[in-house]
C-alpha cells in the first residue's frame, strides 16, 4: 500500500534535487482596508498563491505603509513585491492612465464592465508596456463600482456646484473634470478627506458606494448624487525585476491567482452598491440619494467633451491610441453582453 507520508517526503526531496526556489515572503500593499474591495481581492490572491506555491504573501492594508503614493514608490523600488494603486493616483507617473477619468467613457453595467476589463486590448496589451517603463508589471485592472458624489448641499446642475470644493484623487484629469463640472477641485490624499470635510475645508468628494459606506463619508456629508460620470478602476502590479526573476512555475501561479481573484472580486461586488445604500440609510436615515436623469446629466456630459480634449492634449498620440482602443474594446464588450 502507498504510504502518503513517504510520498510527501519524496516530493520534497525531488524539489530539493531539482534546485527549486526557496520559500519566500512576498509583500503586497493596497489602498483600502482588508475587508474593502481591494482587500478582498488581495486576500483571494494570497489564498491562491499560498495554496499553489511554497511562498507566503503578507498583506499590508491602507495606512500600514503610508498613502497610495508611498506604496507605489515602495513597489517600484522593490521593497514591496505587489501593489494595488488606482489610476486616480497614477496620473502623473503614467499620464495615459488618466483615460479612466474621461467622464462618461466607462459604462455602469457590471457585466459589460467585467467583459471589458477581461478582454480589453488597451488594458491587457497597451497599458502593460506603459507600466513596464516605470518598472512595474501590470497584472490586472478591475472595476470597483459606480462613482457617486457626496456633498453637504444638494446639486443637480453644474451651476449648483459653483464654489463647492470637491476632493479628488491626485490626478490632473480628474481635477479638470470637476473644473468642467463647475466645482472647485481639491486634490488630496485619502487620509485627509474625512477631516477636511469635518472642518469644511472641502464640501464634497467622490467614491464608489461601498467606500462611502465603509469609510463613513455619510457622517460628514448629507447628499449622495449619481451623475453617472465614472466607474472606479484599480490596478494590481508587481515590481518588474522581481516578477522577471520568478521561475516559470511561480509566474504561472501568480497569473492564475490573479485570474481567480479577478473572478472572485467581480462576483463579490454583485449587489454591493445597493447593499451599501441600505447600510448607509440604516446608519443615517436622513441621507439623501439622488440619481440624475439622462436629461439632468446632459450638461455634465457636454462638459465631458472638453475633458476628453484635455486628455488628448496631456498625452498626445499615445493617449489618442489608447483612447481609440478603449472605445473599440468597450464597443466589443457591449456587443458581447447585449445578446
Ligand atoms: O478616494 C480614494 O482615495 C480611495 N478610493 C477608493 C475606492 N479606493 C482607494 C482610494 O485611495
Amino acid at each position: 500500500m502507498i504510504d502518503p507520508t513517504r510520498l510527501l517526503s519524496t516530493a520534497a526531496l525531488l524539489s530539493l534535487v531539482a534546485g527549486s526556489a526557496q520559500a519566500e515572503t512576498w509583500r503586497y500593499a493596497f489602498e483600502e482596508a482588508i475587508d474593502e474591495v481591494q482587500g478582498v481581492f488581495a486576500q483571494k490572491f494570497k489564498e491562491e498563491v499560498e495554496a499553489n506555491t511554497d511562498h507566503t504573501v503578507e498583506l499590508y492594508p491602507y495606512g500600514t505603509l503610508g498613502e497610495s503614493a508611498d506604496i507605489m514608490e515602495q513597489a517600484q523600488s522593490g521593497i514591496l513585491q505587489f501593489v494595488d494603486q488606482s489610476p486616480g493616483f497614477t496620473g502623473s507617473l503614467i499620464p495615459e492612465a488618466q483615460v479612466f477619468f474621461v467622464p462618461y467613457l466607462l459604462p455602469q453595467d457590471t457585466e459589460t464592465l467585467a467583459t471589458f476589463f477581461e478582454n480589453s486590448t488597451a488594458i491587457n496589451e497597451m497599458f502593460p508596456e506603459l507600466y513596464a517603463e516605470q518598472g512595474l508589471e501590470l497584472l490586472t485592472m478591475f472595476p470597483e463600482g459606480e462613482v457617486a458624489i457626496t456633498t453637504k448641499e444638494p446639486f443637480e446642475t453644474p451651476e449648483e456646484l459653483s464654489n463647492v470644493k470637491v476632493r479628488t484623487m491626485t490626478n490632473p484629469l480628474l481635477v479638470e473634470s470637476y473644473r468642467a463640472f463647475g466645482a472647485t477641485p481639491t486634490p488630496l490624499p485619502w487620509g485627509e478627506v474625512y477631516g477636511a470635510l469635518q472642518t469644511d475645508i472641502i464640501q464634497g468628494q467622490e467614491n464608489p458606494m461601498f467606500f462611502i459606506e465603509s469609510t463613513k463619508m455619510y457622517e460628514v456629508t448629507d447628499y449622495v448624487t449619481m451623475i453617472g460620470h465614472n466607474n472606479f478602476t484599480t490596478a494590481v502590479m508587481a515590481n518588474q525585476q522581481f516578477y522577471e526573476g520568478l521561475s516559470d512555475e511561480d509566474r504561472q501561479a501568480v497569473e492564475d491567482a490573479i485570474d481567480v481573484a479577478f473572478d472572485h472580486i467581480i462576483e463579490y461586488q454583485k449587489g454591493l452598491h445597493d447593499a451599501s445604500i441600505e447600510k448607509i440609510k440604516e446608519a443615517k436615515p436622513s441621507m439623501t440619494f439622488t440619481t440624475l436623469t439622462d436629461e439632468q446629466r446632459q450638461p455634465f456630459r457636454d462638459a465631458a467633451e472638453e475633458v476628453e480634449q484635455q486628455f488628448l492634449e496631456m498625452t498626445g498620440d499615445g493617449g489618442q491610441e489608447i483612447l481609440d482602443q478603449m472605445k473599440k474594446d468597450l464597443e466589443d464588450a457591449q456587443g458581447a453582453t447585449s445578446g
